[in-house]
């Protein structure tokens, strides 16, 4: 329990978390992502009765709907297999379901509803019209031919397509959701409908995609740690980056931090920890773009080619650096991980995944005075590009790659305002995940107010 809280904010959490939690029962990353919110939005909403008499926090918390779906293909040798999906409208206030997909054999439906909630507050903070959704299959496709994948996506669709529209519910990538897989699912969305709608985002750019979508998330979220440092009158130029993950958003992290000037040292992947002390970077970042995004191989080869650190089951935390980028999963980043950061020097950690920090390290972060950006408003830049791939759909034309990184910077820009200006304490410290709850809290609240008890 966090202890600057009132008294009467504690009780409350108290009750709050208890109900939700009895409700809600065997979800620990749901509880997580609310208690997380909830520990800024309690506080806010005693100061503010408008929105506790309307219990709009017990509002969003209960998505609008789930939708639970059996998914039958049959594989490469003529088997039949079945996997569960599920697709999580969780409030649309402001515009439609919008949030990615994920394809993880160890997908459950805590784990989307966590993300669904987040995606709400995040999308809420872009300043774009979006509502919050996330959905996905407990289907891996590690180790699958293209085909079976196709065959999933497809089968996949044949359910979902009569759940989402362009102004229903809008899906994208996330984990193990790339761009093979959004184009065999928009393929049989299209064939189903027979309409060239913007049901989904991350195209491929010759049927709709837009430019800088694929880098949008990683470079939106060095753009984000250069605003948090620049804030603070420093900068990116010359520090040392850990970055997990090797996926999507890692990949694109690294470019960007090394174009803005930090070495970045790690990577990291479901088998372990890559270390680089030279940084990643050139002919090694074109390697590990191959490795990963087409060959989808472990980082243990980018080791063995390049002649440093592989070390199996490990994670950058202990590595000494002053920016900590998470970028691979949730609860990738413990307690004890937040203080070996904070007791090796760390300056700021900006969230490239969603929730990658448990609570624990969240409170190391926020005692030890850590400069922490969540990643409701870190990764924002991903779903932001979304977005704007759906306005350019929407008027029939692409704009060029410096329009959308102009209109990507400006909006991690304002998100870091929205943060400053809700999270700025009297020091001058920013509480970014107060700042990014409360901001994106409220326009979403103020929305739900106005259209009455529903
Ligand atoms: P990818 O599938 O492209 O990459 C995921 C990376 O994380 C891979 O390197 C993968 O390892 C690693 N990883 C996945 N699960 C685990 C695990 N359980 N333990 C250790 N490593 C793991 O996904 P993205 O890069 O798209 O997504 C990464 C994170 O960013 C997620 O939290 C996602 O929700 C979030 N995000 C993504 C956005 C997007 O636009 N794609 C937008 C905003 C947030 P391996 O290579 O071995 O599979
Ligand atoms: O977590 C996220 O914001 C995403 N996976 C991207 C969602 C989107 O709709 O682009």
């Amino acid at each position: 329990m966090p202890s600057q809280l009132s008294s009467e904010a504690q009780k409350d959490l108290h009750k709050f978390m208890a109900g939700l939690i009895e409700r809600n029962p065997h979800e620990p990353e749901f509880h997580q992502a609310v208690q997380e919110v909830a520990e800024s939005i309690i506080p806010f909403t005693l100061a503010h009765p408008v929105y506790r008499d309307a219990q709009i926090l017990e509002r969003m918390t209960e998505p609008d709907r789930i939708v639970i779906f059996r998914v039958t293909w049959e594989d490469d040798e003529g088997n039949v297999r079945v996997n569960r999906a599920w697709r999580v409208q969780f409030n649309n206030s402001i515009g439609p379901y919008k949030g990615g997909l994920r394809f993880d054999k160890s997908l459950t439906l805590s784990v989307l509803k966590f993300l669904g909630f987040e995606q709400v507050f995040k999308n809420s903070l872009t300043t774009l019209p979006m509502g919050g959704g996330k959905g996905g299959s407990n289907f891996n496709p590690k180790g699958k031919s293209d085909r079976e994948v196709m065959r999933f996506c497809q089968a996949m669709m044949t359910e979902m397509y009569r759940h989402i529209g362009p102004e229903t519910d809008v899906p994208a990538g996330d984990i193990g959701v790339g761009s093979r897989e959004i184009s065999f699912l928009y393929g049989q969305y299209k064939r189903l409908m027979n309409r060239f709608h913007s049901t989904i985002t991350g195209k491929g750019l010759s049927y709709g995609g837009s430019l800088m979508r694929t880098e949008a998330t990683g470079y939106g979220c060095a753009y984000f740690l250069k605003n948090m440092l620049e804030h603070r009158g420093d900068g990116v130029e010359g520090k040392t980056a850990l970055v997990s993950g090797s996926g999507n958003v890692a990949i694109y992290a690294i470019e960007k931090l090394n174009e803005l000037g930090a070495r970045c040292v790690t990577a990291s992947d479901r088998n372990g920890l890559l270390y680089d002390p030279n940084g990643i970077q050139d002919e090694k970042l074109a390697f590990l773009k191959d490795l990963k995004e087409v060959r989808r191989g472990s980082l243990a080869e980018y080791a063995e080619k390049f002649g440093c650190e592989f070390h199996a089951g490990k994670r950058p935390w202990s590595v000494p650096g002053q920016l900590a980028v998470p970028c691979a999963t949730q609860n990738e980043l413990s307690g004890d991980d937040a203080r070996t950061l904070v007791k090796n020097g760390a300056l700021a950690v900006a969230e490239g995944a969603n929730m990658p920090t448990e609570l624990e390290g969240v409170h190391v972060f926020r005692e030890a005075r850590t400069m922490f950006a969540p990643g409701k408003a870190a990764n924002a830049g991903g779903v932001a590009v979304s977005g704007l791939e759906q306005s350019q759909n929407a008027q029939r034309l692409s704009w060029s790659r410096e329009e959308v990184d102009q209109r990507l910077q400006k909006i991690m820009g304002d998100i870091h305002e929205q943060c400053v200006t809700h999270g700025e304490a009297k020091d001058g410290n920013v509480r970014y995940v107060a700042g990014a709850n409360v901001a994106g809290f409220l326009k979403v609240a103020d929305a739900m107010l106005a259209f009455g008890v529903i």
